[in-house]
C-alpha cells in the first residue's frame, strides 16, 4: 500500500474496500552515519485509528485515535549504520468502538440467527456519515534533534494600539542553562524585529503587521506571519527551530466576534477533507487545489468537519489567511452510551492532542469539541462541562464550542459555549421540498436563539444533495436548481438576520464518499463542487454572494454596531 493513502479505495477488491481489523505495513531503512550521535525521533503524521509500532521487532510506541500525530525517540531500537537495514513495522485497526472517537459498534448479526450467514460474520455499524477510511494516511517521517533538545513551544499574542505582544514559552529538555536560549522575531522578510532570551518572555513589537483574512477586508493584507526561531546556544550542537505564528486578537463581545477588534462575519464552508482513491491521504496537489476553490469562491474561513485535518492542510489557512474552526473527531456521539467515562477520557486525550498540535496557529480561533452530540438530555451535561472546560483549561486563549443540531428549546448544554454554532436542513431532512418554508421557519428559528442567548449565533451547516447535471424547473431535491434555490432562500433569511448571526458555513465544499446507504447515492452530493472540484451552478452563486458580500456595508448596516 502507498504511504501516505487511505488503503481502501487502491484495489479492486471489495474486502479491503471494507476490511475491519488489523493491517500491517512494513519497510526498511539505513540510518545515515551522521545520526549516530543525535536523538533520532519517528513520527507518524495520523494512522486511522489505532496504531502499534516496531522497530527491529522491538515494539517503539502505541497511540489510539487518527488524524492527529504520534512519536516516539528510537535511538535504542536502531542497528548501527554499517550493519544494514532497519525494520520499521506499523499495525493499525479501524475498528470503532462505543467507547473510541468517534464512535461505532461491531454486531456478529448470524449468532443465534436462523437466518444464514457466513462463519465468524461481522459488521461495523458507523455513527457517522464519512466512510470509514483506514490506514497511514499521512507521512511517516524519521527526524534528529541535538541531544538537548526544544520540546515545544507556545505563543500567544495580543495587540496594544499599534503594538503586538508576543508571549512566549520553551520547553527544552536535556542540559541547557536558561541562560543559553535566545530568541528572535523574524518578519516576512526576514529582518529581525524583536528579540528575547531565557525560556520565557514578552517580546513587543511596534507597529505589528496584524493576520488578517482573506476575502474580508481590501485594506488588509491576509495572512501576515512572522518567525519565531529560538536557539540553544551558539555551538555546532546546539539546537534550533523557527516557528511561524501571526499575531492577532480574537473575542467575543455581546453577540459579535470582533478579529484584531474588527467585526468578523464568516463567509464559511464546511469541509470533509477526502478525494478518490487516496480517500483522507495527504495529497499536497489536493490541498492546492481546494485551497483554491475555497479563494475562487470568495470563502474566509473553514470548518474541519468532522477531524483533524493534515498540518500541511493547516499551514495553508495559516499563510493563506483563513479562520478555521478545528474539530476532533467526535461525531456521532448520539447516543447516552456514548458519554461514558471511558469515551470522556479518549475525548479529553483527542482534545488535548489536538490543541497540543495547533495551539500556535493563528487560522485557528475555537475548538470544536464535537459535532451533534447528544446535547439534548439533562444527563448530557456533566459530560459536556467536563470536555467543555478541559478544553479551555488546555488553551484559555481560544474560544470553544460544539455544532449543535437540536433546537433551541431542546438543548441543555449550548450556554456552555462562547459561540453558538448550529446545524439546519429545513427544506432538506425536515419539509422537504418544500422550499417556501424555509424562509419563514428558519428566520423563527434564528430569531429565538438569538432572543434565548446573547451570544454570537453561526450557521454551521445548511445544504441540499445535489446531483451535478440534473436539472429540474420547477426544482425538484436533487436537482442543481434546487440546491440554488434552498441556498439562495438560506441566503436571503441570513440577510433578514443579520444583526442576530455571525456568519454561515456551507455544507460543503466538495461532495464526499460515505457508508453506503438508500440516502446516499455513490456518497454525499451536498458539495457545491463535485468530488472531482467541479463546481455545480451554486458554487456559482455562492461567489457572487461571497464576492460581494463586504463586511465593512455589514458593519455600517447592522443594528448592533
Ligand atoms: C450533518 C452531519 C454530517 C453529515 C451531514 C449530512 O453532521 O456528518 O454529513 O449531516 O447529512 O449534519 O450531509
Amino acid at each position: 500500500m502507498p504511504v501516505p493513502s487511505s488503503y481502501n479505495d487502491i484495489t479492486e477488491d471489495g474486502r479491503i474496500r471494507d476490511f475491519i481489523g488489523w493491517a500491517w505495513y512494513d519497510t526498511e531503512f539505513f540510518l545515515s552515519s551522521d545520526w549516530t550521535n543525535k536523538r533520532v525521533v519517528l513520527r507518524i503524521d495520523s494512522a486511522q485509528y489505532n496504531a502499534i509500532v516496531w522497530v527491529n521487532s522491538k515494539q517503539v510506541m502505541t497511540h489510539q485515535g487518527g488524524h492527529i500525530p504520534f512519536q516516539a525517540d528510537i535511538n535504542q531500537y536502531l542497528t548501527v549504520p554499517s550493519d544494514g537495514p532497519n525494520r520499521l513495522t506499523v499495525a493499525v485497526n479501524n475498528t470503532l468502538t462505543p467507547y473510541t472517537i468517534p464512535p461505532g459498534t461491531i454486531d456478529w448479526p448470524g449468532k443465534d440467527s436462523p437466518i444464514p450467514y457466513p462463519p465468524n460474520y461481522f459488521t461495523q455499524t458507523l455513527q457517522m456519515d464519512s466512510f470509514n477510511y483506514a490506514g497511514i494516511d499521512r507521512h511517516v517521517s524519521l527526524y534528529t534533534t541535538p541531544k538537548s533538545y526544544i520540546d515545544d513551544i507556545t505563543v500567544t499574542t495580543n495587540i496594544v494600539d499599534t503594538t503586538g505582544i508576543v508571549n512566549y514559552r520553551v520547553v527544552t529538555v536535556g542540559d541547557i542553562p536558561q541562560g543559553d536560549i535566545t530568541v528572535r522575531i523574524l518578519n516576512r522578510t526576514g529582518a529581525i524585529v524583536g528579540q528575547g532570551g531565557g525560556s520565557s518572555g514578552t517580546i513587543k513589537i511596534p507597529n505589528a503587521n496584524l493576520w488578517w483574512t482573506v476575502n474580508t477586508n481590501n485594506l488588509h493584507q491576509p495572512g501576515y506571519l512572522y518567525t519565531l526561531e529560538v536557539h540553544t546556544g551558539e555551538d555546532v550542537d546546539a539546537d534550533v527551530y523557527r516557528l511561524p505564528f501571526g499575531i492577532r486578537t480574537v473575542k467575543v463581545v455581546g453577540r459579535k466576534l470582533l478579529l484584531n477588534n474588527e467585526e468578523f462575519y464568516f463567509k464559511g464552508v464546511g469541509i470533509h477533507n477526502e478525494a478518490e482513491i487516496r480517500g483522507r491521504g495527504l495529497d499536497y496537489a489536493m490541498i492546492v487545489k481546494d485551497f483554491n476553490l475555497m479563494r475562487w469562491v470568495g470563502a474566509n474561513s473553514f470548518r474541519t468537519a468532522v477531524f483533524p485535518f493534515s498540518e500541511e492542510w493547516m499551514d495553508q489557512a495559516d499563510q493563506q489567511g483563513f479562520l478555521v474552526v478545528d474539530e476532533v473527531p467526535a461525531v456521532g456521539l448520539n447516543s447516552l452510551d456514548n458519554l461514558s467515562n471511558q469515551t470522556l477520557q479518549n475525548h479529553m486525550n483527542a482534545m488535548s492532542e489536538l490543541i497540543q498540535r495547533d495551539k500556535n496557529r493563528p487560522s485557528v480561533f475555537l475548538w470544536s469539541v464535537a459535532n451533534e452530540p447528544r446535547t439534548d438530555r439533562p444527563e448530557s451535561l456533566p459530560y459536556f462541562q467536563t470536555i467543555i472546560n478541559f478544553t479551555r483549561s488546555l488553551d484559555p486563549n481560544r474560544l470553544v464550542s460544539f455544532m449543535c443540531n437540536h433546537d433551541f428549546n431542546s438543548d441543555k448544554c449550548v450556554h456552555l459555549v462562547d459561540l453558538i454554532f448550529i446545524n439546519r436542513y429545513v427544506g432538506w431532512y425536515s419539509q422537504t421540498g418544500l422550499l417556501d418554508l424555509i424562509q419563514p421557519q428558519l428566520k423563527y428559528d434564528l430569531d429565538q436563539w438569538a432572543e434565548t442567548f446573547n451570544k454570537p449565533l453561526v450557521i454551521s451547516k445548511y445544504g441540499a444533495g445535489t446531483m451535478p447535471e440534473i436539472h429540474r424547473v420547477p426544482s425538484t431535491v436533487f436537482s442543481e436548481e434546487y440546491q440554488i434555490d434552498f441556498l439562495s432562500r438560506y441566503h436571503r433569511t441570513f440577510d433578514s438576520a443579520r444583526g442576530n448571526l455571525t456568519g454561515e458555513f456551507v455544507w460543503c465544499l466538495t461532495d464526499f464518499n460515505t457508508y453506503q446507504s438508500i440516502k446516499r447515492v455513490n456518497g454525499n452530493k451536498k458539495g457545491i463542487f463535485t468530488r472531482e472540484r467541479q463546481p455545480k451552478m451554486s458554487a456559482f452563486n455562492l461567489r457572487h454572494r461571497y464576492l460581494t458580500f463586504n463586511n465593512t456595508d455589514y458593519c455600517t448596516k447592522n443594528p448592533y454596531t
